[in-house]
């Protein structure tokens, strides 16, 4: 092997094998770690010289202690209390696209209920021909199937409209999660009743068991096509907190229709208009105006790592610069990274196939010597829609907005390694 770089492959083996010069810095943090004797690999460690936990130690396990701070956030100066509320995924610690179940983001409006299966009701009505209400053993006799899904809160990201504002991921982009859901097709339910009647001008209203109800207006033909009543995410039965026995799956449309705890679905005429849909998740634009029904959500990626609560600590030579995209559209087809604030830009690496309404991980294999970046993705999806950057965004919704912000972000990374949120312009 020469000194000379050659590229990424060279290099990575040349580190990994703490073979001939690479970086200054990679080469110097190898080469110490061999002059000395390691106890970690000379000494027999305490953990190699007795028994570690029987099998029944944790009947569920959680993540071992020394992961501890891989947790739900919430910022407390957001809401009032944290009974209507929203906490957030800590996305920048994760990898690959399945969000852990117990550290997915919550967003409730009057608390996470708990409702036994036993009391559990599910009713159909409005223009069907037989009103139904199933139970939750009732549901659990129709054909089932399983999708991958990302469940995006339309305020993802809404504290940015204005300048920078929080310095992590988790928290500018965290209330996201990604899981796979077992679940009945609304349609089944509805072709139950006896729905096979007229879409056009159909909506579907749904609500769920807890005091908000949180009601929302679903066009039929959406609720037709791909909407899910969900009674197992990850595998496993619902938790609480995400809507336990039942709750709506909506995808790629915004979280706030995912309605949880879900108790009804009645096929209307006409939308309700609720207050979910009207004085909340509009979009108040420059004027004034509204927009109104903004369903879906646009594709969007954030870089996880390195990112402010990540950030690098290695030192010099090479470096995994990751992260994770999606769109309500469909399927991501591109991520690229920029290292400057969006002036070049190199392809990413998606790590398998983008799922249809999923969340996709993206990684750029880098080098890095201590120079500052502007870390910046920007996901492109099947549609041929490109992630705007935050000026076009504000070109055309202004600085009123609160929901769907799928600008491209920024991260500084200065040359001690430390990451912040920032913008550029
Ligand atoms: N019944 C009910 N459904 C609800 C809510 C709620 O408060 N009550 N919150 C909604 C909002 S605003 C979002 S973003 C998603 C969040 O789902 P999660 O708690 O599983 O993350 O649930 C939606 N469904
Ligand atoms: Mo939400």
């Amino acid at each position: 092997m020469t000194t000379e770089k050659k590229g990424m492959s060279a290099s990575r083996r040349q580190f990994l094998t703490g073979a001939a010069a690479v970086g200054a810095g990679t080469v110097a943090a190898t080469v110490a770690r061999a002059a000395e004797p390691d106890p970690l690999i000379t000494e027999v460690q305490e953990w190699a010289s007795s028994f570690g936990d029987g099998v029944d130690a944790t009947p569920y396990g959680l993540p071992i202690k020394y992961e501890d701070d891989v947790i739900r956030r919430n910022v407390e100066w957001l809401t009032a209390d944290t009974i209507s509320s929203i906490n957030f995924t800590p996305i920048h610690a994760l990898d690959g696209t399945i969000t852990p179940t117990g550290c997915a983001f919550e967003r409730h409006h009057s608390g996470a209920i708990e409702l036994k299966k036993e009391d559990y009701r599910l009713m159909i009505n409005g223009l069907v021909d037989t009103p139904m209400v199933f139970s939750y053993e009732d549901l659990e006799r129709f054909p089932r199937e399983n999708h991958v899904y990302f469940c995006e809160c339309a305020a993802n990201t809404g504290m940015e409209w204005a300048g920078a504002q929080l310095n992590g991921a988790q928290f500018t982009h965290g209330m996201i999660h990604n899981m796979e859901y077992s679940g009945i097709p609304v349609r089944t339910l509805l072709n139950e009743a006896g729905w096979n009647g007229e879409v056009e001008g159909k909506w579907l209203y749904v609500e769920g068991a807890d005091a908000s109800s949180n009601g929302r207006s679903i066009p039929l033909e959406k609720a037709l096509d791909d909407c899910l009543v969900a009674i197992k995410a990850n595998g496993e039965a619902l938790r609480k907190e995400h809507g336990y026995p039942a709750r709506l799956v909506v995808p790629g449309w915004e979280g706030n229709m995912w309605v949880k705890w879900i108790r009804r679905m009645e096929i209307t005429d006409g939308p309700i208009e609720s207050r979910e849909e009207t004085s909340k998740y509009t979009d108040t634009l420059a004027d004034g105006t509204s927009r109104k029904w903004t369903w879906v959500m646009d594709a969007k990626s954030v870089v996880t790592s390195p990112s402010p609560q990540m950030p690098i600590t290695h030192g010099h030579g090479p470096l995994v610069i990751t992260g994770m995209a999606w769109t309500g559209h469909g399927r991501i087809t591109r991520v690229d990274v920029s290292k400057d604030g969006g002036k070049t830009w190199e392809t990413a690496r998606l790590a398998a196939d983008a799922g249809n309404k999923a969340l996709v991980r993206f990684y750029l294999d880098t080098e890095w010597n201590g120079e500052e970046m502007f870390l910046q993705s920007r996901a492109m999806d099947e549609t041929g829609y490109v992630q705007p950057t935050k000026a076009q965004l504000r070109e055309v919704r202004g600085l009123n907005s609160i929901y769907h912000n799928n600008c491209i972000q920024t991260w500084w990374v200065k040359p001690n390694g430390e990451a912040e949120n920032v913008e550029v312009s």
